[in-house]
């Protein structure tokens, strides 16, 4: 790699080393240890890899970029009007698209679903992309079951509040996921996204489209690990009953840097409710 110049050689290499899957981080350390100033290095980084990414888009190479939710579309605030509640933001990070939020759930909310679904679970299932199916998955060693949209007042209550602070239509919300980790259990990093290049994935689509963001409710404080970890940008999620952490990703694909995983769960266990929120209505 020759330095300082913006020359087609340097930005043929720069692709080279995204397509490979080396880190940004690790690229433009390298052209530091070139000499690069960083400033200039950053740009040209940047400027090469949206350029590369909006041709690749333009030419069916990546999936376009979808609509998604976003609860604070006109920049942060320190709370949010949910419509029957008020919400704090504790974190907004723009990529990945993360937003935690407190006081989404009373203590009371968290309380019953955990006993509404205590009876009904089950080892988790995910679902089966390759046939749309549903199998047991050894990469969550949770147990879990689903809502239908709502099933219970408190499901309906929370599911409308939901709409309202991440301004989405409920109707676009699968039911609510609650999922119970015992001490060790744990759900490997993942996308939530249903991957495009599966063969059950079309027939996944038919009802609601994409998930386009996710929003994980934490129901209880387990008493060490279990954090929601996006390893990507390193971040750590530390779960507190009542908040939650919000997600989303504009298309499926790992550029959305939207991988997360539920750390594993070291003392105590671990409850939480997800809402997965779909492109379309979800019938
Ligand atoms: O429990 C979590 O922190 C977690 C982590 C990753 C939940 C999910 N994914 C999920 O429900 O998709
Ligand atoms: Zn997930």
């Amino acid at each position: 790699m020759s330095s300082q110049a913006a020359t087609p050689e340097l930005k043929a290499w720069i692709i080279e080393q995204a397509s490979a899957n080396r880190p940004a981080d690790e690229v433009l350390a390298a052209m530091l240890e070139s000499g690069w100033n960083e400033d200039a290095a950053a740009a040209i980084l940047e400027a090469t890899l949206t350029t590369h990414v909006a041709a690749l888009t333009a030419s069916g190479k990546l999936p376009p970029v979808v609509a998604v939710p976003d609860p604070l579309p006109h920049g942060t605030r320190a709370t949010l009007w949910a419509g029957d509640r008020e919400v704090t933001v504790i974190v907004s990070l723009a990529e990945p698209r993360v937003v935690v939020f407190g006081n989404l759930l009373s203590g009371e909310e968290c309380d019953e679903i955990i006993a509404l679904a205590g009876t009904r679970l089950a080892r988790s299932e995910t679902v089966q992309t390759a046939t749309g199916a549903t199998e047991v998955n050894e990469a969550r060693t949770s147990q879990g079951m689903f809502f239908d949209r709502g099933e219970h007042p408190v499901c309906k209550r929370i599911e409308l509040r939901m709409a309202a602070l991440l301004n989405w239509p409920v109707e676009n919300g699968e039911g609510l996921q609650v999922l119970r980790y015992g001490p060790g259990a744990e759900y490997k990093p993942h996308y939530d996204y249903f991957d495009p290049d599966q063969a059950g994935t079309p027939t996944i689509l038919k009802r609601g489209g994409q998930r386009v963001a996710s929003l994980v409710c934490y129901l209880n404080t387990p008493t060490l690990g279990g954090a929601t970890v996006f390893p990507d940008v390193k971040l750590d999620v530390a779960p507190l009953k009542g908040n939650a952490v919000f997600f989303s990703y504009d298309r499926p694909h790992p550029l959305t840097r939207s991988l997360h995983g539920g750390a594993p769960v070291i003392e105590g266990e671990k409850w939480v409710a997800t809402k997965w929120l779909r492109q379309g209505r979800f019938d």
